[in-house]
């Protein structure tokens, strides 16, 4: 394997809404570029960086994987992502890793939900972009509407650099705007290949047109260029280029082409564009680091003369193999068995077997230099987001802003006493994926896990049964109700008891309030003159506190109430703690009901991401779910819908969410606080909750 210096290295992610093509354009520029031998296809299970069983399984890529291509010198990085937003952690994780965004869209497709968050996450880190519009073989492909989605949807400032010849199934060849030539791709090749020729007659007057608005989008953002455009002078082709490049670095130009990825039509255009108009690392900004321990920040510039850093984006568990670690390095260089330091986990790392990746192979190397992507196998305690440093050095990267879960269900092992294992498999799963997250709820006794959507948990279940052996059954997430009370009232707890010799004796009088939302529980010794002795009282407040774990409507926990002790009585010889304990029991059980009891509710924030054509469906739908709407914001494209609404409301809200706005919304889902359950609602849960008790007396 060549070394390649920092100059000569191009990070590109491969970004754009599932099934777009994205997987297929990588293999085939690996493949064209010949550093990839054979070329794969998604279909047979042989894509290149479509390579665990779950993705061969499903035919869509479900994790971000790895590849390069090596063209004119330099050496394409290629990061694979998926498009489905349940994966959307590890399309982030490879945005952020990269300097350059490539967008993928599918010539009959267009702009979809997936392209405008793909083209959002590339604008929040500032990544230059360049879209692909792929599948022009297919039937009904249509680069003016793509070109025309881009600009209503995305940007105005898109602009082609290519134009197809043909579209669908006569699609043929390719005309590059800015060297005057067309492309005529040879039927049946394997690379790509094409015979240059002069542009058509009849494409001539459409040639003119995109190539009059190519040059006058590039020298728009060059006022010098401008002022000679102007003046009638012809802008030679060098300079275009180089005006197109500094443009796309910042962002104020994004160039599109076209092409086939399964017919590698165009993919040869599409390396040559990536290497001339991608930046290499050493062109960018010093990334702002923390030094460790100290509030300090140091800039390290991308050289190899820097302070060594390295963002550990990915770990992915294969088989044979073990974990591997997807790193960036962002300063400095690394040697093959080099010793690095983790600042954050306080320990050396030995990086024996240093590599790159081609999807599932790795590719030893001696030595990567600043701004490369590596992989290595077997680190002892390092997770993704750790930065790689030295111990004379040590900093930490800027982490990788992964999405929170949005959603959850509870599961539970298929096969009874196989618990540990299931939760030694959910933690490991869990440290492989930080969109996901797991946790036992006490309140309602069920494990619930987390993640960004069905199908990620479907994914991580389908991981739990192959890799760790658990098969789990997915349940209904119960509601962790709570009880309160509104009224105030007061009673008796007597427990007395006369077996034979010593007996058991306590009795002690309560009175129950409410106390604001928030305040838990309240205990007040009011005992005057001994009623009951002071050793005894901590007694009633334990019996009092362990009967309010089960609350006297639903079984749900009662919460926000104060207990006044004001009198009671004692026996010399029967009274102990215990039964003091237990008058607190019978005191709570007989005052509680007494006191306006009331169900209550946890409520979520809700805030819907949603297109303005869908707002109203929306909005109905939160209605129907007892969802109170508090407003909304603009938001560009999208309008910000904010609403409340009941836990109890929300399941499967996001199957339903997909359907009604065909996958253009999205949302997320805070807990905000508990509030009463509205009479009718609550008499369900009540007579839900008396119906399960009896079913468990009878069995
Ligand atoms: N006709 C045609 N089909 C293509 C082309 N590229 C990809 N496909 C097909 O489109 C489907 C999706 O392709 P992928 O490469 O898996 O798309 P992706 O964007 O990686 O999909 P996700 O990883 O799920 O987001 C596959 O069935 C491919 O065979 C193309 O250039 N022409
Ligand atoms: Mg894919």
């Amino acid at each position: 394997m060549k070394e390649y210096a920092s100059t000569a290295i191009r990070n590109v992610a491969v970004v754009g809404h599932g099934g777009s093509g994205k997987t297929s354009l990588v293999d085939a520029l690996a493949f064209v570029a010949g550093s990839s031998k054979r070329h794969g296809r998604v279909k047979d299970g042989s894509a290149l960086t479509d390579y665990s069983p779950d993705e061969i399984e499903k035919s869509y890529s479900i994790n971000l994987a790895l590849a390069y291509a090596e063209w004119e010198g330099a050496k394409v990085n290629l990061i694979d992502t998926p498009g489905f937003l349940d994966f959307a952690g590890d399309t982030e994780a490879g945005i952020f890793a990269a300097d350059a965004a490539l967008i993928v869209l599918g010539a009959t497709s267009g702009v979809e939900v997936g392209t405008e968050k793909v083209w959002d996450y590339s604008r929040e880190f500032h990544h230059p972009a360049i879209f692909f519009v792929s599948m022009m073989d297919k039937e009904h492909a249509d680069f003016d509407r793509v070109y025309s989605d881009i600009r209503e949807h995305l940007t105005a400032k898109a602009i082609p650099v290519e134009i197809p010849i043909g579209e669908g199934p006569e699609f043929h060849g390719i005309i590059n705007l800015i060297d005057r030539k067309a492309k005529l791709f040879k039927k049946g090749t394997k690379t790509g290949e094409f015979d240059e020729s002069p542009i058509p007659p009849e494409l001539e007057g459409r040639y003119d047109r995109f190539e009059k608005d190519l040059i006058e989008k590039v020298v728009e953002t060059d006022d010098a260029l401008m002022e000679r455009y102007l003046g009638g002078e012809e802008i030679a082709h060098d300079e275009l280029v180089k005006a197109m490049r500094r443009a796309m670095a910042a962002g104020e130009l994004f160039p599109i082409l076209c092409g086939a990825a399964e017919l590698t039509y165009g993919v040869r255009a599409l390396l040559d564009e990536i290497v001339e108009l991608v930046p290499p690392p050493s062109e960018n900004e010093p990334v702002e680091a923390e030094k460790w321990g100290s509030a300090d920040k140091v800039a390290l510039p991308p050289r190899d003369d820097a302070p060594l850093s390295a963002l550990v984006f990915k770990i992915i568990s294969e088989p044979h193999v073990g974990d591997v670690t997807f790193f960036r390095l962002y300063s400095g260089t690394l040697k093959n068995g080099q010793e690095v330091w983790n600042a954050a986990r306080s320990g050396f790392e030995k990086l024996n077997h240093l590599s790159i990746a081609q999807g599932k192979d790795k590719i030893e190397v001696d030595v990567l230099h600043a701004g490369d992507i590596g992989v290595i196998a077997k680190l002892r305690d390092t997770h993704t987001n750790d930065t790689l440093s030295t111990q004379g050095t040590p900093v930490v990267l800027p982490r990788i802003p992964f999405p929170p879960p949005i959603l959850h269900l509870a599961i539970e092992a298929k096969v009874k006493g196989e618990e540990d294992k299931l939760s030694t498999g959910l933690t490991r799963l869990a440290e492989e994926d930080p969109t996901f997250r797991w946790e036992y709820v006490g309140d309602v006794h069920q494990t619930w896990i987390r993640g960004l959507g069905e199908r990620h948990l479907d994914v991580v279940l389908g991981r739990l049964a192959r890799k760790f052996g658990v098969h789990a059954n997915i349940l209904k997430p119960k509601i962790p109700y709570r009880e309160t009370i509104k009224g105030r009232a007061e009673g008796e707890g007597k427990h007395k008891k006369q077996t034979g010799g010593r007996g058991q004796f306590g009795d002690c009088w309560i009175r129950m309030m409410p106390v604001p939302r928030g305040t838990g529980y309240v205990f007040a010794d009011e005992i005057v003159g001994g009623a009951i002795p002071g050793k005894f009282i901590p007694a009633v407040d334990r019996g009092i506190q362990e009967a309010a774990q089960r609350g006297v409507l639903a079984g749900a926990p009662m919460v926000d109430f104060k207990v006044e002790l004001f009198d009671g009585k004692y026996h010399d010889v029967d009274s102990n703690e215990m039964s003091f304990k237990m008058a607190g029991i019978l005191a709570f059980k007989t005052v509680a009901p007494n006191c306006k009891p009331v169900l209550l509710e946890p409520l979520n924030d809700v805030e819907v991401l949603t297109p303005e054509e869908y707002l109203g469906a929306v909005m109905g739908d939160l209605s129907s779910r007892r969802g109170q709407i508090l407003g909304q914001e603009g938001d560009g494209r999208l309008l910000k819908l904010k609403a409340v609404v009941p836990e109890a409301e929300m399941y499967k809200y996001a199957t339903q969410l997909h359907s009604i706005t065909h996958g253009r919304a999205t949302y997320r889902a805070t807990f905000r606080t508990y509030a009463e359950v509205p009479p009718e609602a609550a008499q369900k849960v009540i007579q839900e909750y008396q119906k399960d008790r009896k079913d468990e007396k009878e069995e």
